[in-house]
């Protein structure tokens, strides 16, 4: 469960936040696939509650009313033609799986594909579910209980979401089900929300009841899909995510929250250097590795001082180190613009989704930010591809916030952090020859848009970043000679 079965080449998903699917499978033949993206983390597919009493805020996708697949991004018919035009292109499709819970109790019950429910009887009846198919009698997690009641954190509410008993034959079949729908409509696998919440050993009986991927949407033979469990673990909590690694991929929150920091100047770069296991981050094989997430770019799940798109030139250095550093399997986030913290995505007046624009410089309108749409953050894609299984080597640093490292004989990157220039001649470790810098613009013919850096005979080449240029990072690689 911890291969995600990129597409040769291929090695970096992206979160398409709040997306419809019509959109997203127009994205991966006109972008994602083209740019060399492996896949992509979409939003719910489920059925969930609408929330008129809130405007239609994002949480409400985090709502399930039923497991059928009509949600303000699409219809079934709809997804499933995403996940093959998608997987035409080389791009894979994992769903993040709302498994823990059914809604909170609201006065509004009507769910996005018409399903209604009876909240105070727990009646579900588009799954269904009732009563006993929760945890009983009912409680709800208290802020104390993350740090002492691991039985609390797994069998109460969730923010008062009802919680389902997956210890339950009948609750374990409506999810493997659902699940087993969406590998057979060719997905690559599975975000599993709020995994902390439930218990490992279920956990373990629902994954090894799912199918293998379906060979028809270009999977190998037996092939398992790749799984990564949502657990929120910075240390000191009755749940950790060692609980987790066994079982499959977990996301790893210190990963986002080390490297913010640095990239805030509250750590230096230099110490990078072994960043990794040395810093109590799981091992490598077993992590989503990721700087914000739709929870914590809010202010929501662990929260945190990390860095968003609303910082960009740290946040693309971050962006930029991540997808250099061959640690974890490396996701990146794509937003709508928000002052609310609550806000959903972009809707008209009758509350649908309103598409992404295109600008003609290639960044989107209509209120979304489309990180991985930035140049500085998709050409690294491809550094990443083009680095492959190398490791780090050549490692340079002035003691301070400059750094630099080859990947192989592959690609070379520098970073200045510092309130001074960076002006060094460095090992690059490629050919000598002429490359474009990734980051200051992109080769076009032949020729470079922004810096071009010329290697010589011995690898070597003078590199300068200003401390007040536009951006932090330098980068080339064997794909950008000129
Ligand atoms: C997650 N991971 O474990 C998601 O990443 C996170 O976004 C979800 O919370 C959470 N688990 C449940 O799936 C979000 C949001 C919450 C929101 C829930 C449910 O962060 O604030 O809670 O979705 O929509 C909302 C209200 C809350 C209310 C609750 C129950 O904000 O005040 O609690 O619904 O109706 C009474
Ligand atoms: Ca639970």
């Amino acid at each position: 469960y911890k291969n995600p079965h990129y597409a040769a080449g291929r090695s970096t998903m992206v979160h398409l936040f709040e997306w419809k699917w019509d959109d997203i499978a127009a994205e991966c033949e006109r972008f994602l696939g083209p740019n060399g993206f492996g896949g992509i983390q979409v939003s719910p597919p489920n059925e969930n509650l609408i929330i008129r009493a809130h405007n239609r805020p994002w949480w409400e996708r985090y709502q399930p009313m039923s497991y059928r697949l009509v949600t303000r991004s699409g219809n079934a018919q709809q997804f499933a033609n995403m996940v093959r035009r998608c997987n035409n292109a080389g791009v894979r499709i994992y769903v993040d799986a709302i498994i823990n819970h059914m809604t909170g109790t609201w006065n509004e019950n009507v769910g996005t594909a018409g399903s209604t429910a009876n909240f105070g009887q727990w009646h579900y009846p588009s799954v269904p579910y009732g009563r006993n198919d929760f945890n009983w009698p009912h409680c709800v997690i208290q802020p104390s209980d993350y740090g002492n009641n691991a039985v609390r954190v797994r069998n109460c509410e969730l923010s008062g979401l009802k919680d389902l008993n997956q210890g339950l034959e009948h609750v374990r079949r409506m999810i493997v089900n659902y699940m087993n729908h969406l590998i057979e409509l060719g997905v690559a696998g599975f975000r599993i929300d709020a995994a902390k919440h439930m218990w490992p050993a279920d956990l373990r009986v629902i994954y090894d009841r799912l199918r293998n991927l379906n060979t028809a949407h270009g999977f190998p033979a037996g092939a398992r899909p790749y799984i990564f469990q949502e657990v929120i673990d910075l240390g000191g909590e009755a749940v950790s995510k060692n609980e987790y690694t066994p079982l499959a991929a977990v996301t790893e929150f210190k990963y986002g929250m080390e490297l913010s920091r640095a990239f805030n100047r509250g750590n230096q770069l230099r110490w990078l250097e072994n960043f990794g296991t040395p810093w109590g981050l799981m091992a490598s094989g077993d992590a989503l590795a990721f700087i914000d997430n739709h929870d914590n770019q809010r202010g929501h799940g662990a929260g945190g001082n990390i860095l968003t798109h609303r910082q960009a030139k740290q946040y693309k250095g971050a962006i930029a180190f991540m997808l250099a550093h061959p640690y974890g399997q490396p996701q990146l986030m794509s937003s709508f613009s928000f002052h609310d913290t609550e806000a959903g995505p972009p809707q008209s007046h009758n509350q649908e989704i309103i598409s992404p624009s295109i600008n003609s410089d290639g960044t989107c309108g209509n209120g979304w930010v489309c990180e991985h749409r930035w140049r500085q953050i998709f050409q690294m894609v491809a550094f990443r591809n083009v680095a492959g299984n190398t490791q780090i080597n050549d490692w340079w640093d002035n003691g301070s916030n400059q750094i630099a490292f080859c990947r192989g004989g592959q690609a070379f990157i520098a970073f200045n952090n510092d309130s001074w220039d960076l002006n060094q001649t460095l090992q690059t470790c490629l050919p000598a020859g002429r490359y474009c810098d990734i980051i200051s613009g992109s080769k076009s013919g032949n020729s470079c848009t922004g810096k071009t850096i010329t290697v010589g005979n011995d690898g070597r080449a003078h590199i300068s970043l200003g401390a007040h240029e536009y951006d932090m990072v330098l980068a080339i690689h064997r794909g950008t000679q000129s």
